[in-house]
């Protein structure tokens, strides 16, 4: 319980903060539409690499595809990070794995039960969602201009704050746990995780992250349909290569590389 009556402001954030890029600036909000709108406004106007923005709770935090993400207020972490890699703009989908891997391993810290990646952009508890990363991105042709990493954690949030159609399939640390989460300690400890994980992949390039985000990957084998634009694809998991694609190998036998797309998980009959 103590942990929820310490205060979470951009003092208490900063002075525990020990990055050295990511969160330099800080911009804290106790309310906002989307922490990934108020970052991506910030970068049009030229903030630097590593300018990061918190918010206690969102009005409209926003999902992939124009989904919503519940961003209730006191309870959980929702942060954007603006950040200016000079890569191709096609492997841009290498920094949601490499933020995955980042949350993964700081989730890792908190709980005992191991997270676990859902390709392309979901982090799971026992099956359930724990954290959502939506990555957007402003580029040219052949360059990036900059990417807004934004990445909403459930920590303490209980089982009666989700609406009733996420109750089966979401869930928080706490309630994995039945510990309170402090989010200085778990904000602090990700972005390090995300400083950590960048700069690598920015030196050794995508195969160590792509090595490390398959600890955590525990599709391989099962049954999946994926929805991408209009086409359907039915399956079998295996694995991603190594551009970071989702390999289903369907019922004909023939094995489909997928490059964007929601997943889900189907029973085996
Ligand atoms: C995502 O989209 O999972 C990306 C979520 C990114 C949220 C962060 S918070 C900070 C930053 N600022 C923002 O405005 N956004 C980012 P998608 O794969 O489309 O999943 C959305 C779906 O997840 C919804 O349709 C619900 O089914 C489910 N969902 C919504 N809120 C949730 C929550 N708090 N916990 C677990 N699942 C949730």
């Amino acid at each position: 319980m103590e942990n929820r009556k310490k205060p979470f402001n951009k003092t208490a954030i900063t002075n525990k903060l020990e990055t050295s890029f990511i969160g330099r600036p800080f911009y804290f909000h106790s309310n906002i539409d989307s922490t990934n709108t108020a970052a991506y406004a910030l970068a049009v106007k030229g903030a630097k690499q590593g300018t990061a923005v918190v918010a206690d709770s969102q009005a409209k935090g926003k999902g992939r595809l124009g989904r919503i993400w519940e961003s209730p207020k006191g309870v959980n972490i929702y942060t954007s990070i603006i950040l200016r890699p000079d890569i191709s703009p096609v492997t841009a989908p290498h920094l949601t794995l490499m933020s995955a891997v980042g949350v993964a391993e700081t989730i890792s810290r908190y709980s005992v039960k191991k997270p676990e990646v859902k390709w392309p952009n979901d982090i799971l508890i026992n099956s359930k969602k724990v954290c959502g990363i939506l990555t957007e991105m402003n580029s040219d042709k052949n360059k990036i201009n900059f990417i807004i990493l934004g990445i909403g954690v459930n920590l303490n949030m209980t089982k009666e704050m989700f609406p009733d159609e996420l109750k089966p399939i979401a869930t928080s640390i706490k309630e994995e746990t039945g510990k309170d989460i402090s989010r200085i300690d778990f904000l602090n400890t990700l972005y390090l995780n995300i400083e950590k994980w960048y700069e690598a992949f920015l030196k050794n390039g995508f195969a160590p992250v792509c090595e490390a985000w398959k600890t955590y990957f525990n599709m391989a084998g099962k049954a999946v349909k994926i929805k991408d634009m209009d086409r359907e694809i039915e399956g079998i998991a295996l694995t991603i290569d190594d551009d970071g694609h989702l390999l289903v190998r369907e019922k004909s036998g023939k094995t489909v590389k997928i490059v964007s797309g929601d997943v889900v998980m189907k029973q085996l009959p």
